[in-house]
């Protein structure tokens, strides 16, 4: 792969609105994905297998957890420097981002905001550090985007709960230590549970095959049988608000990351056609790529100014759900459409591994699909201001 000489563009000089500490989070996180992500995503991604060994170095630039209390071992960040951490690695790769999404709002999070004291200072210090690895299991072969009609279960046997069902495409399965898993109790009600590897009858096998999201593991949980300790329940909320209120955080998350797979398809497009003579003169002196350029900057602009205001919303704690998933929505939309573009700029080398934009592409077709498809998101846009849920 060539070197890693990115750029950040900042067309509307948005640097202006950060705060110094805003902007330190971002160097480092940005200095750790040239030096420890850079050199090595390419071959991690061909071979289809997770980097392990970026775990330390997600842990030590604040990514698992960055907004939780540092007395729970995280960050203690504000929500506009944990958007800037998710641009910074996903502007590396979408699979480290979803590591690190997932440790932090899908994990971390359910077990911060519903769980009880004992609960968070047994596992939050530990899924900061990384010595833990975490991931959540809401989705299930048969219930996707309907994650309410679920069937996983657990029962009441006195001194513990009996839990069985499956969970499918869960981010970090294969070698996660707990699972928060999403399942319906005796009543039909939805609770959290925390699963730990070494249960018996849980088990966790990788989804193969993949075509995007290579760099990141995927796979299922099964549950057959297993016993729960009680004191593994997450007793602060329960229904299905509470996996969706996780999935807030994680989705605000990506409506930022997605900017960073942009941003690095932009930058490498805009270098490589600067430098690419054809018929004489470099490709950016052409007018039909002036417009794709043109388009990509005036795009990326409109998708920061969105997250930034998200942004700021979220800190009032005043974001709804409606205005992450426009968000989520617009900026993976936006993402997706420029690594297309980007792509075609650098004609047969843009489908080679020697440029990372092939790869961002694969990878957005995750990113517009999971945490809410494309069209899930429309729907949840459409019944905020009609006020008719069309999802039924
Ligand atoms: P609906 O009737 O709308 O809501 C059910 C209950 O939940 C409440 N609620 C929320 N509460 C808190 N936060 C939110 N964001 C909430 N949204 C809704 C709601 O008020 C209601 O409460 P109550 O008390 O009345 O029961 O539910 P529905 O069944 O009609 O579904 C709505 C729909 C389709 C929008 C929802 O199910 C949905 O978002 N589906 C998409 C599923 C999804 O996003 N799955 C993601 C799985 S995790 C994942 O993909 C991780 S990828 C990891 C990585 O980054 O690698
Ligand atoms: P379906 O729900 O079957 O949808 C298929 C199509 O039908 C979509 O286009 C959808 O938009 C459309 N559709 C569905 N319902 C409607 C409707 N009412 N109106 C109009 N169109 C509709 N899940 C987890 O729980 N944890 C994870 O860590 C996780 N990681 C993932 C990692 C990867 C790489 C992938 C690909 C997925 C991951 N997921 C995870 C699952 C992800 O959230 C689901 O794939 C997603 O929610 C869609 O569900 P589905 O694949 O079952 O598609």
């Amino acid at each position: 792969m060539k070197p890693d000489l990115f750029e950040a563009p900042d067309y509307y000089q948005l640097d202006d609105l950060l705060t110094e500490e805003h902007k330190l989070v971002r160097s480092a996180t940005r200095e750790w994905v040239k030096r420890d992500i850079s050199p090595i995503i390419e071959e991690y991604a061909q071979k289809a297998e997770f980097p392990k060994e970026a775990i330390k170095g997600l842990a030590e630039i604040g990514a698992f957890g960055p907004y939780i209390p540092v007395e729970y071992g995280g960050a203690g960040l504000d929500q506009i420097s944990y958007g800037l951490i998710m641009q910074e690695i996903e502007r590396g790769d979408s699979g480290i981002r979803s590591t690190a999404s997932v440790q932090s709002s899908l994990v971390m999070y359910p077990i911060f905001t519903y769980g009880t004291e004992e609960q968070r200072k047994k596992f939050l210090p530990k899924l900061a550090s990384g010595e833990f690895m975490g991931c959540f299991g809401l989705t299930e072969p048969d219930h996707g985007s309907n994650p309410s009609g679920m069937v996983t279960n657990f029962k009441d046997q006195g001194d513990h709960y009996l839990l069985n069902g499956a969970k499918l495409w869960i981010s970090n399965s294969p070698f996660a230590d707990v699972a928060v898993v999403w399942a319906k109790n005796e009543e039909g009600r939805i609770h959290g549970l925390i699963i730990e590897r070494g249960m018996e009858g849980f088990s966790t096998p990788e989804t193969h095959n993949k075509w995007s999201l290579r760099a990141s593991a995927t796979g299922e949980l099964i549950f057959d049988n297993v016993k729960v300790p009680k004191e593994n329940l997450l007793p602060g909320k329960n229904g299905l608000g509470a996996p969706l209120g996780c999935l807030d955080s994680a989705r605000y998350g990506i409506a930022w990351g997605a900017i960073g797979a942009a941003m690095d398809c932009y930058d490498t497009a805009l270098r490589y056609a600067k430098e690419r003579i054809q018929f004489g003169k470099p490709i950016a002196g052409f007018q039909l790529q002036q417009k794709k350029l043109a388009e990509m900057i005036t795009e990326i602009t409109k998708a920061q100014l969105l997250a930034f205001r998200l942004g700021q919303l979220k800190m009032d704690g005043r974001a709804t759900t409606a205005q992450i998933s426009m968000a989520k929505r617009n900026n993976v939309d936006m993402a997706i459409k420029i690594a297309r573009e980007a792509r075609q700029m650098l004609g047969g080398m843009g489908i080679t591994g020697e440029y990372s934009i092939m790869r961002h592409m694969m990878n957005l077709e995750s990113v517009i699909t999971y945490e809410g498809t494309h069209d899930i998101h429309l729907l949840i846009t459409g019944a905020d201001i009609t006020g008719i849920p069309a999802f039924k």
